[in-house]
């Protein structure tokens, strides 16, 4: 009997150190699929965490919120403020993409769906719940960055003007059925999230976003390998478009509730991340954004020629470690035996 369990250990003790060894030896492989539980198995941790509860008053007052055409009715506030609030973000990048994570406090199921609106015979479409966008500094860019958060906005990015940024709010008919963010540079043109740019979805269980961006894409267009990077998160109210459509984002303006919505600045975000970058009264990036690296990883090596010898690659590292400990188990093993026959 003693035997047969101490096999039975040596065999659990071995597999648990090939898991070791496989787990360390492997990147991480995140799918786009609206399950982020992929992040957390592959033990990726936020590049920042925000405070709950922490939009702005104006998010959480009916009577601010409640008023004019994007109103949210009063039963409503409460879980449309928790949309808005953001909670974490986390970013992975492998040979071919760059892959973000937003976690918000709680999507609830009809949060994306759409309002309609129509100004003599042009018609659009808007979500009212909220609207996220991340601002990307990439320091070595060749293209000249933009300073403004959108064409008009009162808002300033001061040393870390944005090289591109991702825009989404979702906007969906029929829940599930969502809506691709968009990816636009500093001229203000822009591209969907999707087909061959990158993939994009919805983790409604976990409030999260996931999506992925095609590193070429962004390279080529930024004239640079993607390396360390500076990011702003923030999230909105979006307004009512006035009829100009296509000169979005316009947002939800607080200080004038019942107001169409207008191009944003001042303390018009219901939320932003890093919480020490942004001065809202001064509408003005004053501090660093999250600070992430986007290289390939493990960073490039130089020439075979210029690298030094590797001393313990992991690989041998790993392997030495299962044989130890087989071998301290089977040296128990056959201790015991021999007690045993004594
Ligand atoms: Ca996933
Ligand atoms: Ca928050
Ligand atoms: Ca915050």
């Amino acid at each position: 009997m003693r035997v047969k369990k101490s096999i039975g250990l040596l065999f659990a003790a071995t597999l648990v150190c090939l898991l070791a060894a496989y787990t360390v030896l492997t990147k991480p492989e995140i799918n786009i699929d609206g399950d982020v539980s992929d992040w957390d198995a592959a033990g990726l941790v936020p590049a920042y965490v925000d405070e709950v509860g922490d939009t702005m008053a104006w998010s959480k007052d009916p009577s601010i919120v409640g008023v004019g055409s994007t109103a949210e009715p009063e039963h409503m506030v409460e879980a449309n403020d928790k949309c808005r609030d953001l909670k974490a973000v986390y970013f992975y990048a492998d040979e071919n993409y760059i892959y973000i994570r937003l976690d918000v406090v709680q999507l609830y199921p009809e949060w994306c769906i759409v309002s309609r609106k129509c100004i003599g015979d042009q018609c659009g479409t808007y979500p009212n719940v909220s609207a996220y966008h991340l601002y990307f500094h990439v320091p070595d860019s060749k293209i000249s960055p933009q300073s403004g958060a959108a064409a008009a906005a009162e808002m300033s990015f001061g040393t870390y003007a944005w090289h591109f940024n991702i825009q989404f709010d979702a906007g969906c008919t029929n829940v599930g059925d969502y809506g691709s963010p968009w990816l636009q540079w500093p001229d203000w043109s822009g591209v969907s999230v999707s087909g061959d740019i990158g993939s994009f979805a919805i983790d409604l269980q976990r409030s999260a976003f996931e999506m992925r961006i095609s590193r070429a894409f962004l390279e080529d267009k930024l004239g640079t390998k993607l390396g360390k990077v500076y990011v702003f998160i923030a999230s909105a109210k979006p307004g009512e478009p006035t009829g100009a459509w296509g000169t979005w984002p316009h947002v939800f303006e607080p200080q004038k509730p019942g107001d169409p919505g207008e191009a944003f600045g001042a303390c018009d975000w219901a939320d932003y991340i890093p919480n020490d970058a942004f001065d809202c009264s001064a509408a003005a990036l004053t501090g660093k954004p999250i600070e992430v690296y986007l290289g390939v990883a493990p960073p490039e090596q130089p020439p075979a020629e210029e690298r030094p010898a590797e001393v313990f690659p992991a690989w041998i590292v790993a392997a030495a470690v299962v044989v130890v400990v087989v071998a301290l188990a089977a040296i128990v093993l056959l201790r015991r035996r021999k007690a045993a026959k004594k």
